[in-house]
């Protein structure tokens, strides 16, 4: 009788642990790894090409060597006390350039251990200048240096930020503010909430102070640096310029309502000072004279009927993915969590869109997960189609950092015009470091480096 217990019990714990433990164990992460072997091919209806396969090093997708640099900048990353800098400070330098020139900057890591990148958030590079580590380049030790070229061919505001543990390195001060085509009143505004709570707008815990003549029309760049949305609203009417970079056409005044800057994104608003421009819970900024300060609008514009329509362009999509964001308990690496599922799949099983160059491409975002996600795509624009059903019929509606709030369904559209491995994230940093990563690979491209080791990119 005795033994028959034990037999049972011992049966009743292999039929739970067995296939727990079978869960683990296929859950762990090997030492090192290529973004070329992670998950699953989807090919979206195109030709699923094998990307797990090999191809050209997306190292040799550079501007060309001989083209000569209109701006040169050396950034020199350090840590010091906890605190990550860029030339001594946080945020860093702006990297300024005019529309059509080639930038070039040297990246020199002094002393943070971990090793650093940059990667140029918004600015469609070349392949090999993602900054992503692991993926892209490895991660530039202390003493090393790394040169990053790239033409700035569109104007608008963008940032740049370290993609090596960017969950520590960004929250804690590594990153800074890319302007192309900027006039000389611009005013930018780049919104951190720093480790231990501090609020700031271009690295101070004030309201940022701008001279500017009554009546005077000045363009503000604000780039939300954080991991979760932020607003921004005057109290006079204002508008819109731009959104991640991309003007909008014909933007018409926004008078009751607050602008959403989603985590990673940017909104270029044009205001007549005196204004105080409020920016959720960071410190404001201070047109001349300034203003009183008024609560958030209850009502948020809707950038989906915002502006004026341009006539659809006369393409179809011939890869279609999806991009279903879930929530389950299970493993990642071992470790036993509530973890993020993409089409119902974990990391490192995720999908891996396969693309081909000069493919259109169709995709569709949802979230069912709980939380709100930032959605990042490295290298290229997406054209908002529609949200919930609902068709866009404002402004051409061109992203790259995407809110996609709880129970949304975004429709978006892009063209694989840059061919390299692309990153497709969330931008809430915890979340990406998470698991919630995606690629979008280009056929007959390979990555030389791994992550894992030295590579950590989120
Ligand atoms: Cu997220």
């Amino acid at each position: 009788m005795r033994r028959w217990r034990l037999l049972a019990a011992g049966a009743a714990t292999v039929a739970v642990v067995g296939p727990i433990g079978y869960l683990w164990q296929d859950s762990l992460l090997p030492e090192t790894y290529s973004a070329m072997s992670m998950g699953h091919a989807d090919g979206g209806g195109g030709p699923a090409h094998g990307a797990h396969g090999g191809g050209r090093p997306v190292s040799e997708f550079t501007v060309a060597a001989g083209r000569r640099a209109d701006v040169s900048m050396t950034l020199v990353t350090r840590l010091d006390k906890g605190r990550y800098t860029v030339n001594g400070t946080t945020p860093g330098p702006p990297v300024l350039a005019a529309k059509g020139q080639l930038v070039e900057v040297r990246l020199v890591n002094e002393n943070v251990p971990g090793g650093v990148t940059l990667h140029w958030h918004g600015v469609d590079v070349p392949g090999a200048m993602d900054g992503v580590a692991g993926v892209t380049q490895d991660a530039v030790r202390p003493g090393q240096s790394f040169v990053y070229r790239f033409v700035a061919d569109r104007a608008g505001t963008y940032w740049y930020h370290s993609h090596q543990i960017s969950h520590e390195q960004v929250i804690k001060g590594l990153f800074g503010a890319v302007v192309i085509g900027g006039g000389p009143t611009d005013v930018t505004a780049l919104i951190h909430l720093y480790s231990g709570g501090r609020h700031t707008v271009n690295g101070v815990a004030a309201d940022l102070p701008v001279t500017a003549a009554a009546g005077a029309k000045v363009r503000v760049r604000i780039v939300n640096t954080d991991s979760g949305p932020t607003y921004a609203w005057t109290g006079a009417p204002y508008r819109l310029l731009a959104i991640d970079g991309t003007d909008v056409r014909e933007p018409t005044l926004i008078a009751g309502k607050s602008v959403q800057i989603t985590a990673g994104g940017r909104a270029d608003l044009e205001v007549v000072a005196p204004a105080r421009i409020q920016l959720g819970g960071s410190p404001a900024i201070v047109l001349g004279s300034g203003a009183a300060p008024i609560p958030k609008p209850p009502a948020t514009l809707d950038p989906l009927t915002y502006g004026t329509p341009a006539p659809a362009p006369a393409v179809s999509a011939n890869r279609t993915f999806r991009y279903d964001i879930g929530r389950r308990l299970g493993f990642v690496d071992g470790r036993p969590g509530n973890w993020w599922t993409v089409n119902g799949h974990m990391l490192p099983d995720v999908p891996m869109f396969e693309v081909s160059a000069g493919d259109v491409v169709r995709m569709r975002i949802s979230n069912d997960s709980g939380e709100v996600h930032p959605m990042h795509l490295h290298g290229h624009h997406m054209l908002v189609l529609a949200r919930d059903g609902v068709a866009a019929t404002g402004s051409p509606w061109w992203t790259d950092s995407l809110n996609v709030a709880d129970h949304e369904t975004y429709e978006v559209m892009l063209v694989a015009d840059n061919p390299g491995i692309w990153s497709d994230h969330c931008h809430n940093l915890k979340h990406a470091k998470e698991g919630l990563v995606v690629h979008l690979m280009y056929e007959g491209v390979a990555t030389p480096y791994v992550m894992g080791g030295v590579n950590e990119p989120e």
